[in-house]
Parts: C-alpha cells; sequence; structure tokens
C-alpha cells in the first residue's frame, strides 16, 4: 500500500470533508458532481486504492466482477447500501463501510416534517398563498389530521426509526412498531412492539417505513398492507421508494382509503413519479433526509474515519464486508 493512498470521491462531498480528505489522501474528485456509471466506477479501480461513493454509485455484480483488484474499500457516504451488492463484494475481499447514526437525526426530522405537511394540507395551502388564490375563509377550510395524540406505527426500529419516534414522542403520539426482533426494554421507551405486522398496521393512523431496502422488504407496502391501514391514514417514507409498490400507493390515495402521504424516496431517483404530481396530498421532497451541513460533515467524516482505520490496519468501525 502506497504511503498517501489515493482515493476516488465521485461526487462534491462537503467542504470539511473534502478538506479534511485532500489533507490525509491523493483525492481524485469527480468536479462535474455526476454520479459515477459503472464505467467510470470500474476504470477508476485501477487507479485508487479506496472510493467514497453516494447511494448514486451502483456496485452491482457486473461492475463488481470488472474491478481491479488495486481497490481495496469502498467506504460509502451514506447508511444505505442497497446500490451496493455486498455479496459479490465480499467474494473480492473488498472492504465496505457505510455512516449509520450520524444522519439518523436529519432524516427523522424529514420524516417529521412529510408526516405534518402531508397531515395538514402544506403542499395546497403554500400553493394558494403564493398563487394570491387565498381568497376566502370558513371553519371547514382546510381541516386535516391531527398528528398529536395519534397513533404513530414505524416499520424498522433501528436508528433512524428510533430517531423519529423519539420525536414523535415530544408530539405525544402513541408509538407502536414492527421489527425483526424485539428491542431491549430501554430502547423500546414505551413504545409497542407488533410481532406481526399486520396487527401493526391495523392501528396506525401514521405509517412510516424506516427498513433498510432487501429483496426481503422491496414492495412491503403492497395493496393488500395499504387496505390494512385504517381508513384515513398518512403514510410517510424516508427509507426507500423500493419499499413502496407506487401503483397501489397512488390508488390508496385516489380512492381516499389514505388521506395523505409524505415521501422522501421514490422507486426511480431523480425523477420521482409523474403519476403523484397531481394530487397535493402528497408531498414530496427530493431524497433530502440526511441533506442538512452539519450531517453532511459527519457523513464524510464517518467515512473517512473508516477510511484511516482500514489505512492504518485497523479494522473500519462501520464495516459490513
Ligand atoms: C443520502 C441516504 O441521500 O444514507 C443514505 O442511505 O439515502 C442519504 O443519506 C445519500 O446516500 C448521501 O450520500
Amino acid at each position: 500500500m502506497p504511503d498517501r493512498p489515493v482515493i476516488w470521491i465521485p461526487r462534491r462531498l462537503s467542504d470539511a470533508t473534502l478538506e479534511r480528505a485532500r489533507r490525509d489522501y491523493d483525492v481524485i474528485l469527480n468536479e462535474n458532481d455526476t454520479p459515477g456509471s459503472a464505467d467510470e466506477i470500474v476504470a477508476m479501480s485501477a487507479k485508487v486504492d479506496g472510493m467514497i461513493p453516494c447511494h448514486s454509485e451502483h456496485f452491482s455484480a457486473d461492475v463488481v466482477a470488472r474491478l481491479d483488484p488495486r481497490l481495496r474499500i469502498v467506504a460509502n457516504h451514506s447508511v444505505g447500501v442497497d446500490h451496493c451488492d455486498l455479496a459479490a463484494l465480499r467474494k473480492t475481499g473488498i472492504v465496505v463501510t457505510n455512516t449509520p447514526d450520524v444522519l439518523s437525526d436529519a432524516t427523522a426530522e424529514i420524516a417529521m416534517l412529510l408526516m405534518l405537511g402531508a397531515a395538514r394540507h402544506a403542499v395546497r395551502g403554500d400553493r394558494i398563498v403564493r398563487q394570491g388564490q387565498w381568497d376566502s375563509w370558513s371553519p371547514s377550510f382546510m381541516v386535516g389530521k391531527q398528528v398529536t395524540g395519534a397513533r404513530l406505527g414505524i416499520v424498522g426500529m433501528g436508528r433512524v426509526g428510533r430517531a423519529f419516534a423519539a420525536k414523535a414522542r415530544g408530539f405525544d403520539m402513541e408509538i407502536h412498531y414492527h421489527n425483526r426482533s424485539r428491542l431491549r426494554p430501554e430502547d423500546e421507551a414505551g413504545a409497542v412492539f407488533h410481532e406481526d405486522v399486520d396487527s401493526l398496521l391495523e392501528i396506525s393512523d401514521f405509517l412510516s417505513l424506516h427498513c433498510p431496502a432487501t429483496p426481503e422488504t422491496r414492495q412491503f407496502l403492497n395493496a393488500d398492507r395499504i387496505a390494512r391501514l385504517p381508513r384515513g391514514a398518512v403514510v410517510v417514507n424516508t427509507a426507500r421508494g423500493a419499499l413502496v409498490d407506487e401503483p397501489a400507493l397512488l390508488a390508496g390515495i385516489e380512492s381516499g382509503h389514505l388521506a395523505a402521504a409524505g415521501l422522501d424516496c421514490f422507486a426511480v431517483e431523480p425523477g420521482g413519479n409523474p403519476a403523484f404530481a397531481s394530487h397535493e396530498n402528497i408531498f414530496m421532497l427530493p431524497h433530502i433526509g440526511s441533506a442538512t451541513r452539519t450531517t453532511r460533515d459527519a457523513m464524510g467524516f464517518r467515512a473517512l474515519d473508516n477510511l484511516d482505520a482500514f489505512f492504518a490496519g485497523k479494522d473500519p468501525h462501520d464495516r459490513l464486508v
């Protein structure tokens, strides 16, 4: 290994991250800030010892099979790693890390924003004021769904799910959750565990998704599960678009079974789902859950901490593979 390893940073990470990276590594930065294509990832693997990709760089089995053995570590700048074929990477011996913990609060903030905005007609309200269409008022004008005291169902009580639960407690929400396994009482903090997903769905006035996208969770929220939610429920997704059957969600909105949805993630990104656009009770954001200055710095530093440990011959803290 060279004294000063060479790393590739395909996207424009925070200034503080780039400054620290350049201090300690020879950095190749994609100044255009465009997603690294499969061919680019493969070509770069012969020139660098490590990479800091985002979720926009896809390490499919095909890409992994073409990687040059010079590449030793993929230090992801994300907690989600569904853009990486971990099984394929494991076979190559390339170390893979992610950035958990540091983005939980920022993502939980966006979940809170989506939940409140969806429940209280933020899109329509903003539009009518902005466009000068606010010309009347009545007691039945823009009546929404109250968040305070409502039942919140959380699917996936990992770091982000727990951060969201902590914020929701400030709204006196009754918190219920489904998880692969029950949490320790101190982590549960009074939340009610549902071993059975259906039993969680049936009581969720608000349902928020916080599980990783895996083959098992693909299209988790399908038509059958949407039908199990109480009429007038609100769905929030800050995890991954792959968790939701989007045509089924749209059908739920159009039939009125769902009162609203708040989405930061879509099956197709960037871009989103154009079929959602005419529904003002779908409050949408362009995958910005972790996009705060504080969190971007923390994510960059966490990825660099993992690289530093690896190149110092230690096991990186967030090693997945
Ligand atoms: C970012 C994310 O959008 O961490 C994740 O899994 O989806 C987000 O934090 C992105 O991956 C930043 O690189």
